[in-house]
C-alpha cells in the first residue's frame, strides 16, 4: 500500500461520522442486544414460530459469495476505514482502490460450477442441523438471487455462472433445504456496498469509504429514499418469490434509526409477513419488536438467557471459506452445542463454502461426525429448554416433557471415564437411564444429588458425550 494513501487514509479517520464508532459493532463483529432491550412479539404467530425456533437448537449458516474465490474475509476490506483490521490478508502488491475493483469484479469470475445444493442439503440433514442460515446478500451487495433491483448478481450476463441451472442459488437452495423438512433462514446485509444509492464518491469524501453511507442521510434525504426503496423492494422479493421463509436475520446493525440510517425495517417486514405469516425477523443489536431473537456471535453468554437466542460460530475460524481452514471436531461441536444448549440457546454453526461449489472435506467429516452423536443422544437436545441447575460438577442439564436429561460430555479423548457418576440433580429422581440404548442404571439418592453407576468404558477413547435420562 503506497505510503502517501496509507497517511490520507489515517487522516481521514479521524473525520468519521459518529454512527461508525457503534459500541455495538468492534470491528465489524456484532456484540448482542441485552435482556432488558428485547420485546416478546405480541403476534400469536410469531410467539408460535419462535417456540418452533427454539425447539431446532441447530442451524448451518453459511456464508457464500464472491468472495469466496479470494480465501479472504468477506466484504470488510472493501471499507477503507476498516482497512486497518481487515485487509491483513491483501498481500499481493495492490493499491486500496486497486483492490476495491478487483473486488468488486470479483462477480465476472464466480463460476461454482460444482454446486449441488441437493447434496448440500443432504449433508445438512445427515449433520442434524435444523434450518439453513444462508448470505442471500453480504455487506458487497453480490445478490445470490435473481433481484429484480440489482444488476450485481448470480444471473447477471456479465457473471459467468448465469447460464447454470442453479444460477439462482437461494431459489434452488432454499428447496433443497425445505423438501428435507430443514428451516429457511434468510440472512440479508442492510448494508449494500455496491449500490450507488449507498455508496457513491460523488459526494465530498470521494472514493474512500466507511462502512456508512458515503453521505449523510439527513442532508441528501432523497438519496436515503432511494437506497430505502431499493432494499425494502429487495426484502419483499425475498419474502415473496423465494416460498416459505422461516426467519430473516439482519446483519449490518449500523444501518438502524439511531445513527441516521432508518430502512424501516418495520414496515417492510409486516409486509412481507402477509406472505411468511409469523416469519421471525433478527434485527441484530437493535432490540424492540424486530428482533425476535439475540445473537452473540463467536461467543456463549456467560449464563442462561430468559429470552430466545443463538450463537453464530464457526466451524473453522472463518465465516467465509479460506484455504488454509482448520475446523472443530465433532468433539469440540458437540461440547459447544451442549454448553449452548444447557443455557437455553441454539447454535448456528458456519461453514463457508468453496469458490467451486463444493463444501469443505473436512468441514463435512465434522458434521457428519455431529450428525452421529446427535442420531444418539439427539433428544436431549432438540425441542428442551433449559433445567436448573443448568450446569453443574461438570454435568449440563436440559429437560423436555416429565424427562430432565444430565449430560456430561468429554472435552479430552483421553479423559477418565468413571463407572460411578455423581448427578448433583436435586428434584425427584425414581428411575435413570442411559440415552444412548435405554438401559436401567442403579443409583443412590443422597443431599443434592444421584450417584449413578453406569457401564465400563472399554474404548481407547472417551466418548464425546454420555447423557443420563431422570425420571
Ligand atoms: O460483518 C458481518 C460479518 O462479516 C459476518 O457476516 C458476521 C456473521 O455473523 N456478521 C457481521 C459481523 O457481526
Amino acid at each position: 500500500m503506497e505510503e502517501k494513501m496509507l497517511e490520507n487514509e489515517a487522516e481521514k479517520l479521524e473525520n468519521l461520522p459518529e454512527e461508525d464508532h457503534d459500541d455495538m459493532i468492534e470491528n465489524g463483529v456484532h456484540n448482542y442486544s441485552t435482556e432488558d432491550a428485547y420485546v416478546w412479539p405480541s403476534d400469536p404467530k410469531v410467539l408460535k414460530k419462535l417456540e418452533w425456533f427454539r425447539d431446532q437448537k441447530i442451524g448451518l449458516m453459511m456464508h457464500w459469495g464472491a468472495y469466496s474465490q479470494l480465501g479472504i474475509v468477506e466484504s470488510w476490506a472493501l471499507s477503507d476505514a476498516d482497512a486497518d483490521w481487515s485487509r491483513g490478508e491483501i498481500d499481493w502488491d495492490v493499491t486500496g482502490e486497486e483492490f476495491k475493483k478487483q473486488y468488486f469484479d470479483l462477480n465476472k469470475t464466480f463460476n461454482p460450477i460444482r454446486f449441488q445444493p441437493e447434496k448440500w442439503a443432504e449433508i445438512a440433514k445427515a449433520a442434524g442441523t435444523k434450518y439453513l442460515l444462508f448470505t442471500t446478500k453480504h455487506h458487497d451487495g453480490f445478490c445470490m438471487w435473481d433481484s429484480q433491483y440489482s444488476d450485481y448478481k448470480t444471473t447477471a450476463p456479465d457473471c459467468p455462472f448465469h447460464t447454470h441451472r442453479y444460477a439462482d442459488i437461494c431459489a434452488h437452495l432454499f428447496e433443497s433445504f425445505r423438501k428435507r423438512d430443514i428451516g429457511i433462514i434468510a440472512y440479508f446485509s442492510k448494508a449494500d456496498w455496491h449500490v450507488d444509492s449507498y455508496w457513491s464518491d460523488k459526494y465530498d469524501r470521494g472514493c474512500f469509504q466507511h462502512r456508512g453511507p458515503s453521505y449523510d442521510p439527513k442532508e441528501n434525504p432523497e438519496e436515503w429514499e432511494r437506497f430505502v426503496e431499493f432494499t425494502q423492494n429487495q426484502i419483499m422479493e425475498l419474502g415473496s418469490k423465494y416460498g416459505r421463509i422461516d426467519g430473516m436475520w439482519f446483519d449490518a446493525g449500523w444501518v438502524c434509526a439511531k445513527s441516521g440510517q432508518d430502512i424501516r425495517l418495520g414496515e417492510v417486514i409486516e409486509r412481507v409477513r402477509k406472505f411468511q405469516p409469523g416469519m421471525l425477523c433478527a434485527d441484530r443489536t437493535i432490540g424492540g419488536p424486530y428482533e425476535n431473537y439475540v445473537t452473540p456471535e463467536q461467543c456463549v453468554p456467560d449464563k442462561p438467557l430468559n429470552i430466545p437466542w443463538e450463537s453464530c460460530i464457526t466451524l473453522g475460524r472463518s465465516f467465509s471459506y479460506v484455504y488454509d481452514e482448520d475446523y472443530k471436531s465433532p468433539r469440540e461441536v458437540i461440547c459447544l452445542l451442549v454448553e449452548i444448549v444447557a443455557k437455553g440457546g441454539n447454535l448456528a454453526i458456519n461453514v463457508g463454502p468453496q469458490p467451486n461449489g463444493c463444501l469443505p472435506r473436512k468441514a463435512v467429516d465434522s458434521l457428519l461426525g455431529m450428525g452421529e452423536w446427535l442420531k444418539v443422544y439427539g433428544d436431549a437436545i432438540y425441542g428442551t429448554r433449559v433445567c436448573a441447575p443448568y450446569k453443574k460438577d461438570g454435568i449440563a442439564f436440559t429437560k423436555k416433557a416429565d424427562t430432565v436429561y444430565a449430560i456430561q460430555t468429554f472435552a479430552d479423548e483421553n479423559a477418565v471415564v468413571e463407572e460411578e457418576v455423581w448427578i448433583p440433580y436435586e428434584g425427584e429422581v425414581t428411575k435413570v437411564t442411559a440415552l444412548e440404548d435405554g438401559r436401567t442404571l442403579e443409583f443412590v439418592k443422597k443431599d443434592g444429588g444421584c450417584l449413578v453407576k453406569d457401564k465400563v468404558y472399554k474404548g481407547e477413547k472417551a466418548p464425546i458425550g454420555r447423557v443420563f435420562c431422570l425420571n
